[in-house]
């Protein structure tokens, strides 16, 4: 057993779009468990912190005015290997080329909006956590 905890974020275009319950339904359905939950405003600093590896990217300012563009909802997510089975739930980054099935690939279509965040590993797992739930 390896037992893991991952962030998950429904982010503003998927709460805009009513899909929260879609979202967190296939979570659950998956047999991964929601074990700490609520619904948010994430400010321009902690945007940036979350991000900060993209700070780089072109795409950086775009990215982060987005995550803070509406309410999300960030959730702590606990169960078997749920790092990489929650990244598998949601699909690869860019929603027009995610394979239906997935989040990505049955609700997106652009690359900024792709409705969700996944931690891409224990140890971002780790950092996002602390940034979200202390
Ligand atoms: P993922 O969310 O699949 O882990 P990352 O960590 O590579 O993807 O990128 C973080 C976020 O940055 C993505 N969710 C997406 O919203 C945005 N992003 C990534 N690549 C691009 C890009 N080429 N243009 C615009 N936004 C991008």
């Amino acid at each position: 057993m390896a037992v893991e905890s991952t962030l998950l974020i429904v982010k503003p275009d998927a709460v805009r779009r009513g899909l929260i319950g879609e979202v967190l339904r296939r979570v659950e359905a998956k047999g991964l468990h929601l074990v700490e939950m609520r619904m948010t405003a994430i400010d321009r600093a902690t945007a940036e912190e979350h991000y900060a590896e993209h700070r780089e990217k072109a795409f950086f300012d775009e990215l982060v005015g987005f995550i803070g563009s509406g309410p999300v909802v960030v959730a702590r997510v606990e169960g078997e290997r749920a790092v990489p089975v929650l990244r598998s739930l949601i699909g690869p980054t860019d929603p027009a080329l995610a394979p239906p099935g997935t989040i990505r690939g049955d609700f997106g279509l652009i690359i900024t909006e792709n409705l969700v965040h996944g931690s891409d590993s224990t140890d971002s797992a780790e950092r996002e956590l602390k940034l979200f739930f202390g």
